[in-house]
């Protein structure tokens, strides 16, 4: 009986975790699969990475992303950002255009309108949080760190957009 009491707590779970995420442990377990999340902590680091580098939401939904820097180095050589891309935008371009704006957290204004959502430049262990509305078109949505140098050295990842 008590096995069948987990297993049916564990269904529950799986069955909850589709809609809301069974806590943030949950999430964080499930980064790397295909089940969509609501809430999502993505760390960047001094070898430019992003983990996880991918994750799937759920089209319409209020995703909140928080960003954490877990490098050491300082932001002046070793910044990093989070821009997620609108679908068809190609990640090398927008990073060379977006270069030159510094004061602009590393956006070309030219691509403003091509960004589903971004974070700020951040510094070592600093973290920020955003909230932004899915799309409402399924598909592969990129993200990248637009600091000079980081696109190009593939910090980058895919946000999933399921119906
Ligand atoms: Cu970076």
């Amino acid at each position: 009986m008590k096995t069948l009491l987990s297993l049916f707590t564990l269904f529950l779970c799986i069955s909850l975790s589709l809609n809301t995420g069974c806590g943030k442990n949950g999430d964080a377990a499930m980064a790397e699969t295909d089940t969509p999340v609501t809430e999502i902590t993505i760390t960047g680091d001094d070898r430019m990475r992003f983990a996880p580098t991918r994750f799937t939401v759920r089209a319409g939904h209020r995703i909140t992303l928080t960003l954490d820097n877990i490098g050491r180095m300082p932001k002046e050589s070793m910044g990093h950002n989070l821009v997620i891309l609108d679908q068809g935008v190609a990640p090398n371009a927008f990073a060379a255009a977006s270069v030159g704006f510094p004061q602009n957290e590393y956006i070309a204004p030219q691509f403003e309108n091509r960004v589903i959502a971004a974070t700020t430049v951040l510094g070592p262990g600093e973290q920020e949080t955003i909230t932004f509305i899915a799309p409402a078109t399924p598909g592969e949505y990129p993200f990248v760190c637009s600091f000079p140098g980081h696109t190009q050295a593939r910090m980058v990842g895919i946000m999933i957009v399921i119906p």
